[in-house]
């Protein structure tokens, strides 16, 4: 016998004195957002037979989660940012925006307020002895033409793999700059190859990562943010080739368009000289 209350009416009624419909004050938004999120949550309560362990379960979970600041990480994790990039894409296509270098989900880990330089800068704080790496693009608008004074903002992870601030260990902005493009559009960085994310092993992520049979690892990538007065913010990513998780991303953020093959040398004054890895534009 499956009960249905969320179809009897004086639920529904419980329901919108619930989410404030018989007042006139707060927000008309906010109301409706409660009221549908309170109705489907009834609705799957009764359509799965949830149990009140079960319930109880998740509103612990919530308070765990909440404590640890891991929400993003699991909105991550579960598609949900990469959704939001999916009904991004769909809406540019409809108003007929195409081309240009694909947007990819931002993460939980960006720190607003990196230092600020022109042209160039060094990302590492040289205490991380990892492989020297040189990355250099050009920002260009729709057109093709090179954008001068726009700031890219870029951010990536150690060789473990972890982001200063959220790693306390490292010094504050260490691998977080932002680069204001020279005349030509240029931006150039010196920094060291970051290592692939990993869920914290004991969070809240990987717990229900685990409960899904899934891997919480994300392959090795620098972030940026691009934007210029006048033009639409680009949020992306570089996902570095060669990393096992290139398309095993528990983030779903690598994209075709946004694999960035590194090249690596033995010869540190060449690679130098020649400027960095290959043009991301
Ligand atoms: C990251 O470094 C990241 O980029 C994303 C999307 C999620 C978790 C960690
Ligand atoms: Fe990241």
């Amino acid at each position: 016998m499956t009960i249905k209350l969320s179809s009897s009416e004086s639920v529904q009624k419980f329901f919108q004195e619930v989410s404030g419909f018989n007042n006139d004050q707060g927000s008309q938004r906010m109301k409706k957002l409660v009221n549908r999120i309170l109705l489907d949550t009834i609705k799957i309560i009764e359509d799965l037979e949830v149990t009140t362990e079960e319930f109880w379960k998740a509103v612990d979970y919530l308070n765990r989660m909440g404590a640890r600041g891991e929400a993003g990480l699991l909105v991550a994790g579960l598609g949900l940012e990469h959704y939001l990039d999916l009904l991004l894409d769909a809406q540019d296509e409809q108003a007929g925006l195409t081309g240009g270098t694909p947007r990819t989900i931002e993460g939980p880990l960006y720190v607003a307020g990196a230092p600020m330089s022109e042209g160039e800068t060094r990302m590492d704080d040289g205490t991380d002895a990892g492989t020297v790496m040189f990355l250099q693009g050009q920002v260009k608008d729709a057109e093709g033409k090179p954008i001068a004074g726009a700031i890219v903002d870029l951010w990536h992870a150690n060789t473990k793999g972890t982001y200063s601030y959220f790693d306390t260990t490292q010094s504050d902005y260490n691998l977080r700059r932002r680069i204001v493009t020279d005349s030509e559009g240029r931006y150039r960085a010196r920094s060291i190859v970051p290592s692939g994310y990993g869920c914290p092993p004991d969070g809240t992520t990987q717990e229900v990562l685990n409960h899904l049979g899934r891997h919480g690892n994300r392959p090795a990538h620098i972030h940026f943010f691009i934007s210029a007065p006048g033009y639409r913010h680009l949020t992306t990513q570089i996902n570095l080739s060669g990393d096992e998780y290139l398309w095993d991303d528990f983030a779903y953020a690598t994209r075709d368009g946004l694999v960035g093959e590194i090249r690596f040398t033995e010869d540190a004054a060449a690679a130098a000289a020649r400027g960095a890895v290959d043009r991301f534009a």
